[in-house]
């Protein structure tokens, strides 16, 4: 079945889909991060993390914004669960604040925090939503980034102690665990270039706060098992990666690339071990790995996430003598974020992952698009070119399926606008516009469209 009502919507250039590549439960979705939409910062209990520290200092965040009210899901909870529903996407993908649950690190829970995730989950499922929890995303509490952070090994032990405090209290009703979202952003922006929380910039620390990560997710990942969660997973921003010309030093810069975007993460998880060319890369570094790390880090998992947003065109520049690579790009259109929209790169991917690393369950957790949204004088939001990005990527998933790969879910990033990282809310990723004045949420024609597609993907295997 192709879907020609899609690619005919009027006023929008939508490639052709074919739904019949999806499985009958194949988990849609949308997804959201704690920090960037909940707010309440010091509501119940809640202790700061690296991200309100980070947002706070002036001149890290753009125009100054902080996570402080951001999207006020904390207490709209509900609403938001609404609009989950009745836009029909079966799964939501949301994740904890660490320092809500265990405001220091350490030590107990918060059972005011807790409390926050068991209604939000009862909400889920009182709905006929699957949540689709998330433990880590980015937001590690303060106290444990002054203990030394990620780049202290002794993080990794607390982030499986944490891991086993949620699943106390959420593993009756939630199946689908993630430890990580995206460890390359937490360890290379937050310790490495500081253009993240909490803004170091040392090299060494970045590839020593990878492995904790790694190191954590590897012990979170027995921890979730020992206390019987149904399915855990880790979620890596993997990229396509190019070089701009076939000339060798644009070639090198791919390897480079590839070698720490990519395989850095995906070789230790499925092959169980660093790969050697990158390890010649970062030669003395990078110190942080003991006899036996590799091994937990290899724990056998049941799914991965992949969040797809573009490809890496990469150029030779300041080669040979530097570690430096330039990115160079295909002339394709862009988003607000200045990333090249490239639908081929995520079939790419996933057919890469499938052949070189795993046969597990794969699902894209998250993509989207930034672009300028504007309410119209109907007060709608027509948001025409983030419909035909999300349309384009569908179908790249329907290609991979296609081709054999073992895809079983797509969560648009995201559910609704909000605290963009770096930028602030400068950029919007929402299928859901936010007014951050009124907190009034407005679906956009995309939401409406993912809605529909769902629709008729359920309709069409009934
Ligand atoms: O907003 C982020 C998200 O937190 C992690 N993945 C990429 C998104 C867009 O930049």
């Amino acid at each position: 079945m192709t879907d020609l009502q899609t690619r005919t919507t009027p006023g929008l250039d939508l490639a052709p889909i074919d739904l019949a590549a999806f499985p009958p439960n194949f988990a849609w979705g949308a997804s959201t991060a704690a920090y960037q939409i909940e707010g309440a910062v010091s509501a119940d209990g809640r202790t700061p993390s690296i991200w309100d520290t980070f947002s706070h200092l002036p001149g890290r965040v753009r125009d100054g914004d902080t996570g402080d009210i951001a999207a006020d899901h904390y207490h709209r909870w509900e609403e938001d669960l609404d609009l989950v529903q009745q836009l029909g996407l079966p799964t939501y993908r949301f994740s904890l604040s660490w320092s809500r649950v265990q405001p220091t690190g350490r030590g107990p829970a918060n059972q005011r925090g807790l409390d926050f995730y068991r209604r939000l989950v009862d909400g889920m499922l009182e709905r006929g939503i699957t949540p689709w929890l998330t433990l880590y995303h980015w937001d590690l509490p303060q106290e444990l980034e002054d203990a030394g952070g990620w780049p202290a090994r002794e993080t990794a032990q607390r982030f499986a102690d944490y891991a086993g405090l949620v699943v106390d209290a959420l593993g009756d009703r939630v199946d689908d665990w993630t430890t990580l979202n995206e460890p390359w952003c937490s360890a290379f922006l937050g310790y490495g270039n500081g253009r993240h929380a909490p803004g170091r910039q040392d090299p060494a620390a970045s590839l020593g706060a990878a492995h904790h990560l790694l190191l954590g997710h590897g012990l979170a990942t027995q921890a979730l098992r020992a206390r019987g969660a149904e399915r855990i997973g880790v979620t890596l921003n993997l990229y396509a990666v190019t070089p701009e010309s076939e000339r060798p030093g644009d070639r090198e810069a791919a390897r480079r690339v590839d070698g720490l975007h990519n395989r850095w993460f995906l070789d230790p998880l499925f092959r169980g071990s660093y790969p050697d060319d990158v390890r010649t890369d970062v030669g003395d570094l990078f110190s942080a790995e003991q006899p036996g790390d590799a091994h937990i880090i290899a724990t056998p998992i049941d799914l991965l996430g992949v969040n797809y947003y573009t490809r890496l065109v990469t150029t030779a520049t300041a080669y040979p003598g530097s570690a430096t690579v330039g990115f160079g790009d295909l002339g394709l259109p862009r988003t607000s974020m200045g990333w090249e929209v490239d639908g081929s790169g995520l079939t790419e991917v996933l057919g890469r992952v499938g052949r070189d690393y795993t046969q597990i369950p794969l699902y894209v957790t998250e993509n989207g698009a930034a672009f300028e949204d504007r309410v119209g004088p109907d007060g709608t939001v027509h948001d025409a070119a983030r419909t035909e990005y999300i349309a384009d990527h569908i179908a790249a998933c329907a290609a991979a399926r296609r081709d054999g790969v073992n895809l079983q879910g797509y969560f648009v990033w995201s559910l609704l606008d909000n605290f963009e990282w770096g930028q602030g809310y400068a950029k919007r990723f929402g299928l859901v516009y936010v007014d951050y004045g009124t907190q009034e949420r407005i679906v956009k024609t995309s939401g409406r469209w993912f809605a529909d597609l769902i629709r008729r993907h359920r309709g069409g295997l009934l």
